[in-house]
């Protein structure tokens, strides 16, 4: 049934000079880098009292995974109902230290080894973070721009330790692998000083980059924001700081969609971020009022960011990752609903009449241009995402729901909180 319908989409989508079965190939090899943190409400194994940095993951839906078996777990059910290439993005928080207390600037290699031996398992890659919150040492709301040194160079040093982290995961994996650093530093209320903090962050920052490693596997990556929950006045490090910072060194540059103002988008930025930056990371999230990180639905902001990454096609450039946290909601579902959301923003893009549309607008036809990308809205979408779901052994329609609730039946609700 899903055969016929995809032939006769397909002859549609021909007629207007788009091949699907390219478009479904394309997106199958995209990678997706799915967070650790939805699974756990980012609460992480190294016992921090509560989430701090300004993030909150509101809720309290059962079944939270409290260690690395269980979030496996729950983490190959979600990669089983969410179809193409998928990567787990971890953070340090996550280490495995065998019930002995290992600080964060202590960390090594080995405290991830049941990570790596998992992907190696799957046969799947692996991205990483440095964790700058819900520690002792973050209390204050900063981190690399601490005014006090010896707490500055703890972070340093957490920062050059995550470095050597990625850098094994690439080895091991022959793989590229991002690292990606975000610090919450900022002040709740006006400041007197905004230069000093971002003095010392590009200090901080300085030292934790200062060696190159060994080979350019390794994305290191700098992630702004505009503000959070109790830095609604001043974060150091704002989107200006790291375009600037990202620009000088060569660095990645990491854009993530709750980190603007309510009305800003990050679809318009990749073109030009792309001319002066190396390497751009995404960071799929959903903004809703004072929180950045509510879960990917297929909106008009996601869509806006596939199709142009779809017509820039600059895929070795950019690295694609969710990060949102809702405890509010059964985890795998929250998990699977924004994965699937930014696989069909992507085919969607995908799908575009590109040749059409750019010829009309090189030829001054606005108004042809904009009725082909109204009249792409109606094409016959749905036979394409089932019959690829199909190729990639997933439920291309909403089976999939039941596989999350039999699971959350079978195994979270058996889980005391
Ligand atoms: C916080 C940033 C950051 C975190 C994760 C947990 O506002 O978006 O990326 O969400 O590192
Ligand atoms: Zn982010």
């Amino acid at each position: 049934m899903s055969m016929n319908l995809y032939r006769e989409a397909q002859e549609r989508y021909g007629e207007i000079g788009v091949d699907t079965d390219k478009a479904i190939r394309m997106l199958s090899q995209i990678p997706l880098s799915i967070h650790c943190w939805q699974g756990d409400d980012v609460i992480g194994f190294d016992g921090a009292a509560r989430l701090s940095g300004g993030i909150l993951a509101t809720g309290a839906y059962p079944g939270r995974a409290r260690n690395a078996e269980e979030l496996r777990r729950d983490i190959e059910t979600a990669f089983s109902l969410i179809p193409g290439t998928k990567r787990l993005n971890l953070h340090a928080m996550y280490a495995e230290t065998n019930g002995e207390k290992v600080d964060r600037d202590q960390l090594e290699p080995k405290h991830f080894d049941g990570w790596l031996a998992w992907a190696k398992s799957l046969g799947i890659g692996l991205d990483f973070n440095p964790s700058f919150f819900s520690h002792p040492l973050a209390e204050s709301g900063f981190t690399l721009a601490h005014a006090d040194p010896s707490i500055r160079n703890f972070w340093v040093r957490h920062g050059i330790a995550s470095r050597q982290i990625a850098q094994y995961f690439a080895d091991e994996l022959k793989d590229t692998v991002v690292n990606n650093l975000w610090v919450p530093d900022g002040y709740k209320d006006t400041p007197a000083d905004r230069l000093g903090p971002r003095i010392r962050l590009q200090d901080s920052l300085d030292q934790i980059y200062h060696d190159s490693l060994p080979n350019d596997r390794v994305v290191d990556s700098v992630e702004s924001k505009l503000f959070g929950i109790g830095s609604e006045s001043y974060v150091a490090g704002s989107h200006e700081f790291y375009l600037g910072y990202a620009a000088k060194h060569a660095l990645g540059l990491c854009l993530d969609m709750g980190h603007f103002h309510p009305t800003e988008q990050i679809a318009d930025k990749i073109s030009s971020v792309l001319l002066f930056i190396p390497k751009l990371v995404l960071h799929l999230s959903r903004g809703v009022r004072w929180d950045s990180d509510h879960i990917v639905v297929w909106n008009d902001d996601i869509s806006n960011v596939a199709h142009e990454l779809a017509r820039i096609q600059a895929w070795d450039r950019v690295h694609l990752a969710l990060d949102y946290f809702d405890a509010s909601i059964n985890r795998i579902g929250a998990w699977v609903i924004g994965a699937r959301s930014v696989q069909k923003a992507l085919l969607s893009a995908l799908l575009e009449p590109s040749e059409i549309l750019r010829n009309e607008e090189r030829h001054g036809s606005y108004f042809k241009r904009l009725a082909y990308l109204e009249e792409s809205k109606s094409m016959p979408f749905s036979a394409v995402w089932n019959y690829y779901c199909e190729t990639e052994n997933v439920p291309g329609n909403a089976i999939w729901i039941d596989s999350v609730l039999e699971y959350e039946r079978l195994v979270l609700s058996k889980r005391e909180s």
